[in-house]
């Protein structure tokens, strides 16, 4: 039994990386064909990509209703609490460890003196956006008004800024060379991000948690209940993880293709692009496995290899919220974490805690400050610090939800919002990345909060208010 077990890793591990490797490559070929894919044939060749997409974010909603319901109603609330300070501490030490890490990097590296010219600055005044609103809007996105309505999905639109035009290239803002001008009329652009409310899922499903717990006996129904869609939906997860690497290879070929004028864009972004992928493999090679090798004082590289189908997943679909049933699977099964420690991390984390984006964050504002030429002093870095933290925090687990939470570090220190623009060519790749950085971050989060919690889950195991093993 366990042989196989071993093996069907190995061949899942396998068909990921050729997934990867395939996606890639038919990406690459399919971009040089005279006559280029047409839009409708891009749509047919991620087809099978959007499948996993939507049966990954099918599974959240009940998953984060389960498992943190089950997960804290199995825990007393004394230590319930206990967990939940500890996973608290960590997100914000390693978030704030990532800021700090991509400060440092953006502020010796240069890479918005390096690109040329900084350019004039557009006639901005198109958005006014308050921040405090921005923190109010937060804050009641966690008291929703209707669990059952915020658990569909609306479409939700937001403004991001975008020069007119369709191919936002940073040779149109950067060549004052003549021929091509910066463009002066910004549009905001409606991007669709997830309607479902997570944030306010995650928050109610806490409370509820806590409270069944609570109740004792007769909250034993609902403990049994929870425990049961967690499982069944845990199931599904496997199921789903076996068709991810079709639709890992079908999303990458058809990113690839889509892109416009890789090579252009790389060359002008090419600092700032390595700036922050400088970063994230710092945090994720470095600082991180250092974290989880000072509690746990295990080899990282080991839990880490653990993570990887999350982390592919990741990579394709640039979710943390999609790939979350992933990252819950593999913890349990890879990893051995107790799985009363995944059901309240995993979920929590996955909407919360992103390394990744605060990081770029971070240097995007830096960036941006360097190219128009504004002066860095020490108020604007600490304001640039707070609140990426926040917009990190803030941002959903969708994909480029970080360049929607921007807005909030630029107009605390009152950089032109719309500047955005600047960084959107390379964003879809930054994403990826940064997705998968934040989903490593929840994963060694997992482990180092489930070796500090031993002691109290021991304890709870011999009063056996956990209900039987699920294996
Ligand atoms: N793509 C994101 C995530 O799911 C967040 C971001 O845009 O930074 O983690």
């Amino acid at each position: 039994g366990k042989c196989l077990q071993v093996l069907r890793r190995q061949l899942l591990i396998v068909c990921l990386v050729l997934a990867l490797v395939l996606g890639a490559s038919v990406g690459a070929a399919l971009r040089s064909l005279d006559p280029p894919l047409s839009s409708r044939q891009i749509i047919y060749l991620r087809f099978p990509g959007d499948l996993l997409m939507n049966m990954l974010s099918f599974l959240i909603v009940p998953l984060i209703a389960s498992s943190l319901v089950s997960g804290l109603a199995s825990l007393d609330t004394q230590s319930s609490g206990k967990i939940g300070l500890r996973a608290v501490v960590y997100y914000l030490m390693t978030t704030l460890a990532a800021v700090v890490l991509g400060i440092i990097l953006c502020v010796s590296i240069q890479p918005g003196t390096r690109g040329g010219e900084p350019e004039v600055t557009p006639e901005d005044d198109v958005t006014v956006v308050n921040t405090a609103d921005t923190f109010l809007d937060l804050i009641r996105q966690c008291f929703p008004d209707n669990i059952v309505e915020m658990c569909f999905r609306k479409t939700v639109t937001e403004q991001v800024l975008r020069p007119n035009g369709t191919n936002v290239s940073m040779t149109t803002v950067q060549n004052d060379t003549g021929g091509e001008t910066v463009p002066s009329v910004y549009d905001p652009v409606p991007v669709k991000t997830d309607g479902v409310n997570v944030l306010g899922l995650v928050v109610f499903s806490i409370l509820l948690g806590v409270v069944t717990g609570h109740l004792g006996d007769r909250g034993r129904p609902i403990l049994i209940a929870a425990q049961a869609v967690c499982d069944a939906t845990m199931c599904l997860v496997q199921l789903v993880i076996w068709y991810s690497p079709v639709g890992i290879l079908c999303l990458i070929a058809a990113k690839l293709v889509e892109i416009e004028d890789l090579a252009r864009t790389f060359q002008q972004l090419s600092f700032y692009f390595l700036t922050v992928t400088a970063g994230l493999l710092v945090h994720a090679g470095a600082t991180l496995p250092l974290i989880y090798l000072a509690v746990v004082r295990k080899n990282p590289y080991r839990y880490l290899l653990g993570v990887l189908e999350p982390l592919v997943t990741a990579l394709a679909t640039s979710s943390s919220s999609a790939t979350m049933p992933v990252t819950m699977r593999c913890l349990e099964v890879n990893n051995h974490v107790d799985p009363r420690v995944v059901k309240f991390v995993i979920p929590v984390g996955a909407t919360v805690n992103m390394d990744g984006t605060a990081l770029y964050e971070a240097v995007a504002a830096i960036f941006i400050g360097q190219m128009r030429g504004f002066h860095m002093d020490i108020g604007r870095i600490v304001t640039i610090s707070i609140t990426a933290t926040a917009a990190a925090i803030g941002a959903a687990g969708v994909p480029q939800a970080g360049l929607v939470t921007m807005v909030i570090v630029l107009s605390a220190v009152g950089f032109p919002v719309d500047d955005v623009a600047l960084i959107l060519a390379v964003d879809w790749l930054l994403d990826r990345i940064r997705t998968a950085v934040n989903v490593l971050g929840d994963a060694f989060g997992a482990g180092i909060v489930h070796h500090l919690s031993k002691a109290e889950l021991r304890i709870l195991d011999q009063q056996n208010i956990a209900l039987p093993e699920d294996d």
